[in-house]
């Protein structure tokens, strides 16, 4: 394995001596966010992880290479290059044997938290079923993962640029915990509501670490969505971001955007629409993962 990975000496000493570590993706920095937001994103999102105690491991592909733990000229080449490819797991073995770069999604950087065996992981949003699915197929590879792949993903829930129902119906065929943390209804991203109830409601972090550590101790392959609520004073008012969700989905029907372009697309559209308001909640909803993700990882390896 080794043959293709490098670990950060931080990160490996913490995975050795059992301490808490916090995966990060880098999709969200290459493909989710503008220059520099998405650099100062990455950084900070690093720092709150280790005021709360536990070591942040970000992860890619870097000339070929996985990385588990990124420097700070590795963020930079991330959040500057242009030729960064955005690689799911279907991705993974080209960029490696191609000497490419590649941006690490929900699904490539469980994979490879899983081989380092780290088991907790903070990010934005994962990927769904996407609106019209039943013609087009576009299902995220982050939902089989999850079915797969033995790591937690803490998460502002799911965008309503998806079908959030059809996305929890197939999470539930995985055989995916759902949680939805201190309330009672699936989070929407950018709002703290999404009109679904989730299947499951916890309040604290050592309530996620336990139920995480039964259904690992039962050998139940896969992984779990925590379902963290963005913070109020950042959430986004409902009609407004409703109405930029939908003038951005009817342009890339327009243009014809599928496929793996798609949510980057949204994601920038939704931006301009809504005149960078839709980045700062999106930053914001990041922190309050990266720091839910530490104390539960910290919950975890302290019980
Ligand atoms: N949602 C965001 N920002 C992102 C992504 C999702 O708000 O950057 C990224 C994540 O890396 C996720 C990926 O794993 O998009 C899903 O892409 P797709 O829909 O092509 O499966
Ligand atoms: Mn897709």
């Amino acid at each position: 394995m080794k043959n293709h990975i490098d670990i950060l000496p931080e990160v490996e000493a913490a995975i050795l001596e059992n301490r808490a570590v916090v995966a990060l993706e880098s999709t969200i920095i290459s493909h989710g966010m503008p220059y520099p937001q998405n650099l100062d994103c990455a950084k900070t999102c690093e720092a709150l992880i280790r005021e709360k105690g536990a070591v942040p491991a970000t992860m890619a592909i870097l000339d070929g290479r996985i990385k588990v733990g990124l420097t700070d000229n590795d963020l930079e080449r991330l959040a500057t290059e242009k030729d960064v490819l955005k690689c799911s797991r279907r991705d993974v073995p080209y960029a490696i044997s191609a000497g490419k770069s590649g941006a690490a999604t929900v699904s490539a950087t469980m994979i490879m938290a899983s081989l380092a065996g780290i088991k907790f992981f903070a990010t934005g949003g994962v990927g769904g079923v996407h609106r019209g699915a039943e013609d087009s197929m576009d299902i995220s590879a982050d939902l089989t993962e999850l079915g797969a792949t033995d790591v937690c993903v803490i998460s502002a829930g799911v965008k309503s640029i998806l079908d959030i129902e059809r996305t929890l119906e197939f999470l539930e065929t995985q055989g995916v915990p759902v949680v939805a943390y201190g309330q009672n209804e699936f989070p929407a991203f950018y709002t703290q509501t999404s009109g679904f109830k989730a299947p499951l409601r916890l309040n604290t972090p050592a309530e996620v670490a336990t139920m995480l550590k039964a259904k690992w101790e039962l050998g139940l392959k896969g992984g779990a969505i925590i379902g963290n609520p963005i913070p109020e004073e950042y959430a986004m008012p409902k009609e407004e971001i409703d109405s930029a969700i939908n003038s951005a989905l009817k342009k890339a029907t327009e243009k014809g955007i599928a496929g793996k372009e798609i949510t980057p697309f949204l994601l920038s559209e939704i931006k301009e629409i809504t005149k960078g308001r839709s980045l700062e909640s999106n930053m914001q909803l990041v922190y309050a993962n990266a720091k839910l993700a530490a104390e539960i990882a910290v919950a975890y390896w302290n019980s």
